[in-house]
């Protein structure tokens, strides 16, 4: 409804559906802070854990989700819940489910109880795990906690509409029509303070995509006002310099109060008009919004808030400003009768009554639901008890127990299992048929339940990694040995003619075709969109690939070199890694990574924080191939498969000679499996990355001195070894030696603990085994710098030596 079909709407009939449009958003709005109010006592009473709230920003969510359309997205935060009930993507249940955390997609849609309430999501996968027609449905990218998270992948939403709009071949049906879509993001004023809201502001500005950001601002960000957040204390004021003029593309911005409702209206719509046709980024400023309840159930805000502040915000209340608004509308129609949305106030107070009843209603049935499968199993475990007690020496002990448990009348699952296995410790020596009823009861609803909380962090569809075949490379007779980096651009090269959905981007991918000359020419093949480059902006290429990925299409986000990772550690770690679980499966972003690192020179070019990156992006596949070939067999695995993942090319193998195979784009690396690249009785060596190049030129020493090493190349991280090859080779050598360039107690760490634990090597060492890793500093610059840095050739040698003339001094003597 726009606002000049307020001021024109002459005919009766017009105006009745402008006032039914009226009343049921204010009943929305009155719906959505009911909850706030009943989430908030839930809380109190202790019935949830957490609470926060959208509560004073209602009327603003009404606007934009009518400029919302079929096919749009939004990326925002846990303010959101007037936007998401508006568009029907959320009932009053859904918000009471989200927050008791009930584990089940059915009752809570939007994490299925992992993530705490007011985070946001609809549904883009089908039961398959492959994309619905999004075209057909309201779309929301799956909230994050961390401030500003949602900026990164906004952008990359954006993006996508523009290459639906842009490349012919990319169109599909299911994913866009015509790049219409718009990005719609909403952030806080305080989390303007991030710097990847500014990072995605200024890309989505270079970039003109079709993103619009509102920030709903309440000039708080939880305790600390504007003051301490922005410049000027004015997010719109200082972001002019991006507003677009006749000689520059840039911005259109609106700055507009929240809780002028017509106003709202008529600036969302036309947001929506330039970011659609035009593919013109927006921001939207929404000023004077309030919290009347406080940032969220964890503290008030009296405690910080001025008492005329607090009057303030109680005379601005938004819905109070658009209960006004309603209640003194009034319009002379043609034959100057005088049309009113209401004829008495009471017909608001009848809204808001039904809604306080339906709200009331909702919170009731959300309980229910959570609490009556707990419940059910509490009384069965009761019944258990009871009868265990009957035939149990420990009879005393196991009728306290069942008397807690009977007296927890709201239980959860924890009580229920940590009384039964405390009852299995006391029955350890008994033996009785309801013993067994107990241990089985145990391990069962364990079972039952653990998948609740630890399903999906990665596919669980026929695309998973594990399910593509090995495809080994296959070579002509007379191959030619050609740099390592030929064979990386070839087999590029190859996919992008296979696959249109195929875009690579990063700093310097574009036109000279990246830094190592992997991409060279396949800009002016392929255009610059498929192959683009970017500006330096290592959190908003992942979140371009992120939003891209989310949309269907296979982004390849290029990272110049490894240790640039770290700047955009946060959202693959925050956002990428966590999307597939924290969705219960029901989004994927299949996107890959490329990068390249480890052994070059310097404290920032010759990285390996192996372990911070598999210890934090749990849910991506970590990659190391050790040559190209390898690298080039990942690519063509994983755009088979719906998983991200990382593949981190080894820095010094663009120029090494390999022989080039003849099945590029065909050959597979398979993924989580290792290879042993050479076979020897004395020691197992598992490496991987750079590190085995120099590992496999210690062989020939070691031979001389009758040492006879297993080489085990990694080649994947995470997952390791899903076949347990490594312990079979520990099986024949007894002895293990692990080598990487990453810091003491990292990956190295990780592999050890992989194999002494999961595959029980322990049980055939007959040496120590032994971890070689770098330094604990960061490698020094030079030759020197290396040396000193890095485990070389000769700390290889001598390690494993040493740990050989242990086993036998007689034959290896002392070195030193
Ligand atoms: C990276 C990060 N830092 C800190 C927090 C803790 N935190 C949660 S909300 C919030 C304030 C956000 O204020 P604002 O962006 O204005 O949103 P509002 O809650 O006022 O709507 C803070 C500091 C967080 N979630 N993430
Ligand atoms: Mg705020």
């Amino acid at each position: 409804m726009q606002l000049e079909s307020s001021s024109t709407s002459k005919e009766q009939l017009s105006f009745l559906q402008f006032k039914k449009e009226v009343l049921h958003d204010y009943k929305i709005a009155v719906i959505s802070r009911e909850c706030s109010v009943l989430g908030r006592r839930e809380v109190l009473t202790g019935k949830a854990k957490f609470g926060i709230f959208g509560d004073g920003k209602e009327v603003p969510q009404l606007a934009m989700a009518k400029a919302f359309k079929k096919g749009d997205f939004r990326s925002g935060y846990y303010r959101d819940q007037t936007f998401m009930l508006a568009l029907g993507e959320l009932t009053p249940q859904q918000f009471f489910a989200g927050l008791y955390a009930h584990p089940s997609l059915k009752a809570d849609p939007m994490s299925g109880g992992r993530q705490m309430g007011g985070h946001f999501l609809t549904h883009s996968l089908d039961k398959n795990g492959d994309f619905k027609n999004l075209t057909e449905q309201y779309n929301s990218t799956s909230d994050i906690s961390p401030t500003a998270g949602q900026m990164p992948r906004m952008l990359g939403v954006a993006y996508a509409s523009k290459l639906f709009r842009k490349i012919p071949e990319v169109k599909n049906p299911k994913f866009s029509n015509n790049g219409n879509e718009i990005s719609w993001g909403t952030i806080g004023n305080a989390s303007t303070s991030e710097g990847i809201f500014f990072e995605t502001i200024n890309a989505a500005g270079v970039l003109q995509v079709p993103m619009i950001i509102s920030v709903w601002d309440d000039d708080y960000g939880i305790s600390v006002p504007a003051k301490f957040q922005t410049t000027k204390e004015n997010i719109s004021e200082i972001l002019k310099g991006f507003q677009r003029d006749e000689n520059s593309k840039g911005y259109e911005i609106f700055v507009v109060k929240g809780w002028e409702y017509p106003q709202l209206i008529e600036v969302y719509n036309k947001a929506s008009k330039i970011a659609r046709e035009e593919h013109v980024p927006v921001l939207i400023h929404v000023k004077d919004l309030t919290q009347p309840q406080g940032h969220s159930t964890s503290g008030s805000h009296e405690r910080y808030k001025s008492k005329e502040r607090l009057i303030w915000e109680k005379q601005h209340d938004c819905i109070a400003k658009m209960r006004d608004w309603i209640f003194e509308f009034e319009l002379q129609d043609e034959n100057n009768n005088t049309l009113k949305f209401v004829d008495s106030e009471s017909e608001l107070i009848q809204i808001e009554k039904d809604a306080k009843k339906l709200v009331s209603q909702a919170k009731r049935d959300a309980w229910n639901a959570f609490l009556t499968p707990i419940k059910e199993q509490k009384n069965r475990l009761v019944s258990l008890l009871e009868k265990l007690a009957a035939k149990s020496e420990n009879k005393v002990f196991i009728n306290k127990l069942k008397f807690e448990l009977s007296n927890i009348s709201e239980p959860a699952r924890k009580d229920l299992l940590s009384i039964a296995r405390k009852v299995i410790v006391f029955v350890r020596n008994e033996n009785s048929i309801e013993k067994k009823q107990l241990q089985n009861w145990v391990t069962s609803y364990l079972n039952s339940e653990q998948s609740k909380f630890s399903s999906h962090l990665y596919s669980q569809t026929n695309k998973k990694v594990s399910h593509v075949k090995e495809v080994l490379p296959t070579y002509n007779d007379n191959a030619e040995l050609v740099d390592g980096r030929i064979i990386i651009k070839d087999n590029f090269d190859t996919l992008f003619s296979k696959n249109n959905n195929v875009f690579i981007f990063g700093e310097d991918s574009g036109n000279i075709g990246d830094v190592n000359q992997g991409l060279v020419g396949l800009q002016e093949k392929y255009g610059k969109l498929r192959v683009s480059d970017t500006g330096i902006r290592e959190a908003t290429i992942i979140g371009q690939g992120i939003g891209m990925a989310l949309r269907g299409l296979r982004p390849i986000a290029e990272i110049q070199y490894l240790d640039y990772l770290l700047y955009a550690l946060q959202i693959l770690s925050d956002d990428l890694a966590s999307l597939h679980y924290r969705t219960v499966g029901t989004q994927k972003a299949p996107l890959i990574i490329r990068t390249r690192g480890h052994r070059l020179e310097g404290i920032w070019h010759s990285g390996s924080p192996m372990g911070a990156i598999i210890n934090l992006l749990r849910g991506i596949n970590i990659l190391v191939p050790r040559n190209m070939t390898k690298a080039a067999g990942f690519y063509n695995t994983l755009l088979e498969c719906d998983e991200p993942a990382l593949i981190i090319e080894n820095l010094n193998g663009y120029r090494l000679k390999e022989k080039l195979p003849n099945n590029l784009g065909e050959l597979k690396t398979p993924i989580g499996v290792v290879e042993t690249i050479k076979e020897g009785k004395d020691i197992t060596v598992v490496s991987y990355g750079s590190t085995l190049k120099i590992v496999e030129n210690v062989v020939k020493d070691l031979n001389q001195v009758d040492i006879d090493i297993e080489i085990i190349d990694v080649q994947s991280l995470l997952p390791f070894d899903v076949n347990h090859d490594v312990i079979k080779s520990v099986q024949k050598t007894n002895r293990l030696i692990i080598i990487d360039e990453d810091v003491p107690g990292g990956a190295s760490a990780y592999l050890l603990n992989e194999i002494l634990e999961k595959q029980n090597a322990y049980e055939y060492l007959d040496s120590k085994p032994i971890t070689l890793t770098a330094k604990p500093h960061r490698p020094a610059y030079g030759t020197d710098g290396d040396y000193f840095s890095k485990p070389n050739a000769e700390d290889i040698f001598e390690t494993i030596y040493h740990i050989m003339q242990e086993v036998n001094p007689v034959k290896y003597k002392k070195l030193y």
